[in-house]
């Protein structure tokens, strides 16, 4: 019994467009909606992206061709760049974990020099077991004492009643001098190192991480030839309570610096208060999102620049590396949002990585070790804690083009699975 032609073509167009929505809903991770009310969590990510089949990155990807990146080639197509470890040497037996993970599924490839950094000698047993884990280079560096030292001008009796100020807070560390020393170095002075002055682009290796994927292309070969600043696996929301007066002496800053901001910066990013009210109100007017600097591969040269040097002058002076529990990684953060083009900021979502609690575990089958699209191991609440839907809301999801729409049907597994 046949149907008159014109109900024929409305039965299609509903079909289609009932199709069309569908695959709508089943991809919309990438798409990421307007948030609810405050206070809502997860509601504007409505699922990992991380579930989404993930390939590479779009070329030029340079690879192994023959023996371009053998350790031993004088010419090889290796850049200006290095793995970079501050480790203490008690960490031997961590760090060597973290070292045979990347060398496993990746720089057994490159062979890209490591540089282990310190603020105490190196142990000769250090240095032997090191040696051992790589076919690559291996560079050894002090920490030049005033790189180190508390400054000058902290006051040590405020600094000890500060800390016990922020312990009561439930600040992490906040008694540990060495802490706040690691993460003043590491936002301003670890670049400055007279041995890697020649130096460019650097990959920062914790000890007691984990690297999941085989990762097939020269990663600061990307870094060059796209154009990028600074790579990221993992974005959080920090502990308002260390980092109290950080945001307003920024907006001090901003003052009398207007000029440095980035013309497409990040500032939304920063200053969002619609998921996390509370964070943005302690933190006095910053979100709290930041990259988390345990992994880090970047461009040296924009932490070199004026802007940079200026800004870490001003929060150096300011004492809130000892004074409050400033991180390095709420300051390399800040500044990539203000100071940088945000699309110069690349989401090496192809890179699974773990530093206890959370993850970076794509949807590959170049990943192993990892639970695609998790991404705590830890309490439940700990995902609260993840900052990637403002990015993917405010600077939005690079990889939601490339990644494969044919992955849908990975997704649905991966959750049933669950
Ligand atoms: N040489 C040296 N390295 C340190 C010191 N404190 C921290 N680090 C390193 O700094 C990084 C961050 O420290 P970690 O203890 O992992 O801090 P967390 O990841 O924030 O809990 C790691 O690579 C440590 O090895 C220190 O006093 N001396
Ligand atoms: C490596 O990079 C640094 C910093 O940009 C630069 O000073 C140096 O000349 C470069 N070296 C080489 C060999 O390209
Ligand atoms: C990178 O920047 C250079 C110089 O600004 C430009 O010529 C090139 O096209 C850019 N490449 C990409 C991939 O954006
Ligand atoms: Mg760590």
């Amino acid at each position: 019994m046949a149907m008159p032609k014109p109900i024929r073509l409305l039965a299609a167009a509903t079909m289609t467009l009932f199709l069309f929505l569908v695959i709508q809903i089943m991809r919309s991770p990438s798409n990421v909606k307007v948030p609810g009310l405050a206070g809502s969590k997860m509601e504007d990510m409505t699922r990992d992206p991380n579930l989404d089949e993930t390939g590479e990155p779009p070329e030029p990807l340079r690879r192994v061709v023959g023996h371009n990146y053998d350790a031993d080639n004088p010419n090889s197509d290796r850049i200006n760049a290095t793995l970079l470890s501050l480790v203490r040497n008690k960490e031997l037996g961590q760090l060597v974990q973290s070292m045979q993970d990347l060398e496993r599924t990746w720089n057994h490839k490159f062979n890209y020099p490591w540089t282990f950094i310190n603020d105490e000698p190196f142990s000769e047993e250090f240095m032997r077991v090191t040696k051992a884990n790589t076919a690559a280079a291996c560079n050894y560096l002090l920490i030049p004492k005033e790189h180190w030292a508390i400054p000058s001008w902290i006051n040590q009796d405020l600094m000890q009643e500060s800390a016990n100020i922020l312990e009561e807070q439930d600040v992490q560390y906040a008694h540990m001098q060495s802490y706040h020393q690691m993460c003043r170095w590491n936002s301003g002075l670890f670049y400055k190192h007279p041995e890697l002055l020649d130096t460019q682009y650097y990959w920062r290796v914790e000890p007691k991480v984990h690297f999941f994927c085989d990762v097939d292309y020269d990663v600061f070969r990307y870094m060059q030839d796209h154009n990028k600043t600074y790579g990221f696996t993992v974005n959080l929301y920090d502990s308002p309570q260390s980092i109290a007066t950080l945001w307003p002496e920024t907006i001090k800053f901003l003052a009398a610096n207007n000029h440095l901001l980035a013309e497409n910066n990040a500032m939304k990013w920063l200053t969002d208060k619609d998921r996390r009210p509370d964070h943005n109100h302690k933190a006095n007017g910053y979100s709290t999102c930041h990259f988390w600097s345990n992994f880090e591969i970047a461009d040296m040269n924009f932490w070199r620049s004026p802007a940079y040097e200026a800004y870490f002058e001003h929060l150096d002076r300011a004492g809130g590396f000892f004074y409050e529990r400033w991180g390095d990684a709420p300051v390399h953060s800040i500044a990539l949002g203000l100071f940088e083009d945000k699309s110069k900021i690349h989401w090496f979502k192809d890179i699974g990585y773990q530093h206890i609690p959370f993850f970076n575990c794509p949807n590959s089958a170049k990943c192993k070790g990892c639970i695609k699209g998790r991404f705590s191991d830890g309490e439940s609440w700990l995902n609260k804690e993840d900052c990637r839907p403002n990015w993917f809301k405010y600077v939005g999801n690079e990889w939601a083009e490339t990644d494969s729409v044919g992955g849908l049907a990975g997704a649905v597994a991966a959750d049933s699975a669950t």
